[in-house]
């Protein structure tokens, strides 16, 4: 059993879960934050059996974009935009995805 744990762009969070739930996956989703650009981004916990892990990173990767973010020198935004030696543009990954190895799964 294993636990993917998948930090997409907001913009790709329904075509993403759609796909999934689809294919009978169970999606809890979080709304999260990029700690660099502090802007809002989603995690997807996916509860899977080990031989199915490849399916559900195929489908987390073919609807996930990569972008690209134009920095804010806004103060107010997150302590990374204040670091004079960050480029003005940062590339956004389609997706970051964590595979973590579960002893069991229980529902009551
Ligand atoms: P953020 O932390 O807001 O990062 C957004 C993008 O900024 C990153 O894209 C990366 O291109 C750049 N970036 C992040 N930290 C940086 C730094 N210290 N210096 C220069 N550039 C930096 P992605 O790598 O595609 O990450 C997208 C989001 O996925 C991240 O949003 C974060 O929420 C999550 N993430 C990525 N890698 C992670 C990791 N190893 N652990 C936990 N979360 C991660």
């Amino acid at each position: 059993m294993k636990l993917i744990v998948a930090i997409i762009n907001n913009d790709d969070c329904i075509a993403v879960t759609s796909a999934l739930t689809k294919e009978n996956y169970s999606v809890t989703k979080l709304s999260t934050t990029g700690g660099f650009l502090l802007t809002g981004n989603t995690t997807l916990l996916i509860g899977s059996e080990d031989e199915k892990v490849e399916q559900v990173e195929d489908i987390i990767q073919y609807y996930s974009k990569s972008r690209k973010s134009v920095l804010s020198t806004d103060n107010s935004m997150g302590i990374g935009l204040q670091n004079n030696d960050v480029p003005p543009e940062v590339h956004i990954g389609g997706a970051t995805v964590f595979v973590l190895s579960i002893d069991r799964m229980r529902k009551f």
